[in-house]
C-alpha cells in the first residue's frame, strides 16, 4: 500500500541520545545511533521504498522525562523541539512532528505544547510515561490534580497525546530482578504503560475533558486483551469502591478517548483483536523506526489479512483525520 502515513518514529540529539544504547549490543548500536540521528538521508529513502508518504517523528525514551531537574527539562525540550522543527523543515510534505515535554513542570509544559503547536505546526506530543522530579526515585504520573490545567490545554489545543513507553523505577523492579531480559520492548515497557493510560481513565481525566485523544503504541500496551476484565472490577456497578472518580465504565474511556498504533508488534491476530475491540477507525499503522526496521512493519502490514478498507484506514486516512493532515 502506498500513501501510508506512520506516526512512531524516532529520532534523537545528542542530549539524548544514550538513553537508547542500554538496548543495544554495542555492534548493533552503531548503526541505530546513526539512524536516530538522520531524518532525511536513510529515513527518507527507506520511507520512499516502503510506501510510507508522511512521518510524525518524535524524540527518544525515556529523553526529557528522565531529567529529574525540572530546569534542564524544560531546556532539553526546547532544544529537541527546535532541532526537530528545523530538521523537518525543507519536507513539510514527509513529516510532522510531536512536541517533547517537560512534564516535570506541568506549566512549563503547557507552554512548551502551545508553543509547538501554534509556532511550530507540530502534531501533538508525544511523552515517555511519568516524569522523575528531582530525584531518580520519584514519578510523577499526569493523572495528579496538579496536572488538570495542563490537560485543559491539550484539550483547549485539540491535539493528540501520545503516551510512549519508558521502564519502571528501579524501586518498582521487583518481579524482574536477575531477569533483565523482562525490562524495556519485552514486557515492562507495556506494564509500565499500560498502568499509566489506567491511572488516567480512572483519574476522571475524560470526564472533565471528553475531547482529549490519548495515543498507546505496540497495539495497546497489552490493555486492550484485559480492558472488559479491567472495567469489570474497577467500575464494579458504579458502587465506586476503590476510590475510582471515572464516571462510566473504564471500557466506555478506552473505546472514545484512545487510539492505538501498531508500533513495534507486527501480528495480526493482535491486530484483528485491536480492530474488534476499539473499531477500525481508531487503529492506525506505525513502525517504531528505528528501534524496529520499517521493512517488516510494511511487509507484514501491506499483507496481512484484514479488509482492504481496514488498510486503507488504519495505514492512512485514520491518521489523515486525527491529525487534521493536508498533504
Ligand atoms: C521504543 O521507542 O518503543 C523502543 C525504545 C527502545 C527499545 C525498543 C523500543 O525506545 O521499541
Ligand atoms: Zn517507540
Amino acid at each position: 500500500m502506498k500513501g501510508k502515513i506512520a506516526l512512531e518514529e524516532h529520532f534523537a540529539i545528542e542530549e539524548t541520545l544514550a538513553d537508547s544504547e542500554q538496548f543495544f549490543m554495542p555492534d548493533v548500536w552503531r548503526t541505530k545511533r546513526r539512524q536516530l540521528l538522520d531524518i532525511t538521508d536513510e529515513r527518507l529513502r527507506r520511507m520512499d521504498d516502503a510506501g510510507i508518504e508522511y512521518a510524525i517523528i518524535s524524540l527518544n525514551a525515556p529523553a526529557i522525562q528522565a531529567i529529574p531537574d525540572p530546569k534542564r527539562a524544560a531546556e532539553v525540550a526546547k532544544i529537541a523541539n527546535g532541532t526537530l522543527a528545523e530538521l523537518i523543515s525543507k519536507h513539510p510534505d514527509r513529516f510532522g512532528a510531536f512536541a517533547a515535554l517537560p512534564l516535570q513542570d506541568p506549566e512549563a509544559a503547557a507552554r512548551e505544547l502551545n508553543y509547538c503547536i501554534t509556532e511550530l505546526n507540530f502534531c501533538g506530543a508525544l511523552v515517555n510515561g511519568f516524569s522523575n522530579l528531582n530525584d531518580d526515585e520519584t514519578a510523577k504520573y499526569y493523572c495528579a490534580d496538579e496536572y488538570l490545567d495542563f490537560w485543559g490545554e491539550v484539550s483547549k489545543l485539540d491535539v493528540p497525546f501520545y503516551l510512549h513507553p519508558r521502564n519502571p523505577l528501579l524501586s518498582q523492579q521487583f518481579g524482574i530482578k536477575d531477569h533483565p531480559w523482562l525490562m524495556g520492548p519485552a514486557w515492562s515497557f507495556s506494564v509500565e504503560t499500560g498502568v499509566h493510560a489506567l491511572r488516567l481513565i480512572g483519574s476522571g481525566l475524560f470526564d472533565k475533558y471528553p475531547n482529549i485523544n490519548i495515543i498507546l503504541g505496540h497495539l495497546g500496551e497489552l490493555i486492550q486483551n484485559n480492558i472488559w476484565r479491567t472495567s469489570h472490577w474497577a467500575s464494579v456497578n458504579g458502587r465506586n469502591p476503590l476510590g475510582v472518580k471515572a464516571k462510566k465504565p473504564f471500557i466506555d474511556y478506552f473505546h472514545n478517548n484512545f487510539y492505538l498504533t501498531t508500533s513495534g508488534n507486527f501480528r495480526t491476530i493482535t491486530m484483528r483483536n485491536a480492530i474488534d475491540e476499539i473499531g477500525s477507525d481508531r487503529v492506525l499503522f506505525s513502525s517504531d523506526y528505528p528501534f524496529e526496521e520499517m521493512e517488516e512493519a510494511v511487509k507484514w502490514f501491506d499483507n496481512a489479512e484484514i479488509g482492504r478498507n481496514d488498510h486503507e484506514k488504519i495505514g492512512r486516512h485514520n491518521a489523515y483525520k486525527l491529525f487534521k493532515l493536508k498533504i
